[in-house]
């Protein structure tokens, strides 16, 4: 499944034709297994069939923001929803027959969907999340130039101030202008919140959040503790590097603007969402023990294009044994930005034939953060392809989300300087005393998003129960910003404010979960991967590159696809059966060291 359809099929789904919801209320007889299977047969062929179209839209209208665009991705969504919906208010019916575990779990997956009574409504919650995924493509920041002529910013022009300046006031300006462009569709989401609660409730979930937290192979509750659990393990060591930047930062930017205790503004991280801190590397890095190595550099100097910057994320994939890409998704991707009209930029995978045709959508530059996100990318796309064999499409999905995200960065993990020197992209011999600034800067993506990944849900879940009400949701995000990530806004916070709304994930309702999942998973899948290579030595000088066995391995459990709960999949995988995040510890153990002595050294020279 795509990742725009994979979100609308297992999440948002649906409405009830009133033909069913009468067929429903008439004496029915016991079902027969029989039964139950012939259900589970054309269910799954019909929304096959309809997942294909809906796909197609969308991708249409996230490549081409239009009103039309728009309008033709609603219509097939809605269809989607309203098959999902049907289907799982039928699927009721045959709960409690003895089915083999594979038509059970199809069962059960079939009934994690939103159910609309009302058509009305089925039809306005597709047509605000279409809308909603436009506004934010075509968001722009407009501001008078010195000329007094009109400069508009699109959202990749100002995260590349973000990522690269240092003139604090120029920073501010982006981060307020961005942030000044979700309110103009505040009211749309908390409409939208409450047309999803009612399709969650009508299925039997508390509300949407509960929905979203039963997507687990547990109950709602019990993943939120597990949340919990995992976020406490990880805090030591997001507070020690939280610590080593602030000390950075106030050298940076001065005492006045960076406080010694309390939290830090948000503007000042590299980052548009301060959720990765790698801009940050030149003015954090250690001074001995760090890599004169840029990626970056190396790559625009070559004027790396698009298309070389995927071929470099293919050829890792084919290394380990997997296919190569079909020549269709090399014509129909969409790699660069284009010139002359609105998309969605931020990047994406698709299916949309569950077969072949497999594209990403993604505006491509030559930096080494977008040649990690490619490899991201690519992941989702060879997960499909490997699911793809399941008979069922119901069963075409990742392990849980969290699997679908770590894919590709369980394979960024070993894009080590080894590795660049392998494949030319770095010349000379890799330092051998570069470990701590190699850590450094993973921790700034993998450690940094820790805190952010948890409470982005965290703030969604609240919306979603209700307990955060629309003139309070920039007051609750903030709340959870300076709580869990120690971060706040560079400004007053407003009741009219939507700064939520201002992440992507937030205004495609896309959940955020996964990706705190996927930065446990991925250490692990890393661990078990390089053992399976026969590596013993530390996990972070690890790269799998060109080992079949590796390989061979990862598609095992990549072919499974959502066919089985996910601590199957994760046993196949690791011979673990729970999500942890001992592994992460593991490989970033040598860095907490380090940063715990700079930070000792820094306290005593404050005190002075
Ligand atoms: O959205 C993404 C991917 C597409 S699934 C590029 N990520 C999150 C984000 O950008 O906020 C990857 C890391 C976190
Ligand atoms: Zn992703």
């Amino acid at each position: 499944m795509s990742v725009t359809p994979k979100i609308i099929s297992t999440l948002l789904a649906t409405a009830l034709a009133a033909s069913s919801a009468t067929a429903l209320a008439a004496p029915v007889a016991k079902p027969t297994v029989a039964e139950a299977e012939k259900f589970l047969a054309d269910a799954d062929a019909r929304l096959y069939k309809l997942n294909t179209d809906s796909a197609r839209a969308g991708w249409v209208g996230s490549n081409f923001i239009t009103d039309d665009t728009e309008a033709i991705a609603s219509f097939f969504a809605e269809r989607y929803l309203d098959a999902t919906g049907e289907l799982a208010l039928k699927a009721r019916r045959y709960n409690g027959l003895k089915l083999s575990a594979d038509d059970a779990r199809k069962l059960k997956l079939l009934q994690l969907s939103l159910v609309f009574a009302d058509p009305k409504e089925r039809e306005q919650y597709a047509t605000l999340q279409a809308a909603m995924n436009g506004a934010y493509g075509k968001a722009k920041y407009c501001s008078k130039k010195a000329d007094g002529s009109d400069q508009c910013l699109a959202l990749g022009e100002m995260e590349k101030v973000l990522a690269n300046s240092r003139d604090e006031a120029k920073l501010k300006e982006m981060w307020l202008g961005w942030h000044a462009q979700s309110p103009a569709y505040k009211q749309k989401y908390a409409e939208y919140v409450e047309l999803s609660n009612k399709g969650a409730k009508q299925m039997g979930f508390a509300d949407t959040g509960a929905m979203w937290r039963s997507l687990y192979d547990m109950p709602p509750d019990a993943f939120a503790a597990e949340m919990e659990r995992l976020w406490q393990q990880v805090k030591p060591l997001y507070e020690s590097l939280h610590t080593y930047t602030r000390y950075k930062l106030r050298q940076t930017y001065g005492p006045d603007v960076v406080p010694l205790t309390g939290p830090i503004p948000s503007h000042l991280f590299g980052n548009m969402w301060a959720q990765n801190w790698n801009n940050l590397y030149p003015l954090l890095k250690p001074a001995s023990g760090a890599s004169a190595f840029d990626l970056t550099k190396v790559l625009e100097q070559r004027k790396t294009d698009a298309k070389q910057m995927t071929q470099y994320a293919e050829r890792f994939y084919t290394s380990l044994g997997m296919r190569q890409l079909p020549a269709s998704f090399w014509e129909r991707s969409l790699l660069t930005k284009p010139r002359d009209r609105d998309v969605v930029c931020h990047a994406s995978a698709w299916t949309i034939d569950e077969k072949e045709d497999v594209r990403i959508k993604m505006c491509i530059t030559p930096t080494a953060e977008d040649f990690t996100v490619i490899h991201h990318e690519l992941g989702h796309i060879y997960y499909d392809l490997a699911y793809s064999k399941q008979p069922a499409f119901l069963f075409h999905n990742g392990a849980n989300d969290g699997f679908h995200e770590a894919i590709g960065d369980t394979i960024a993990l070993s894009i080590t300087p080894d590795y660049l020197k392998k494949v030319g992209l770095m010349e000379q011999e890799p330092e051998k005393d570069a470990d701590i600034g190699q850590l450094l800067e993973r921790a700034l993506s993998k450690v940094a998003i820790l805190p952010f990944s948890y409470t982005v849900d965290k703030w969604r879940w609240d919306v979603y129960a209700g307990k955060t009400k629309p003139a309070d949701y920039d007051k609750a995000w903030w709340a959870l910003r300076e709580q869990y990530m120690g971060v706040k806004r560079p400004g007053p916070v407003d009741s009219g404010g939507f700064d939520a709304g201002a992440k992507y994930h937030v205004a495609a309702d896309v959940p955020y979960a996964r990706y705190f999942l996927a930065d446990m998973l991925q250490f692990q899948f890393h661990r078990a991967l390089c053992r399976e290579a026969g590596y013993t030595g530390p996990l972070h000088r690890c790269s799998i590159y060109g080992n079949a066995k590796a390989g061979a391995k990862l598609q095992q459990m990549l072919e499974m696809g959502t066919s089985k709960p996910w601590p199957e999949a994760l046993k196949a995988i690791s011979g673990e059966d729970k999500i942890d995040g001992n592994a992460l510890l593991e490989y970033f153990a040598p860095l907490k060291t380090w940063l715990d002595q700079q930070n000792a050294a820094f306290a005593a020279a404050e005190k002075k």
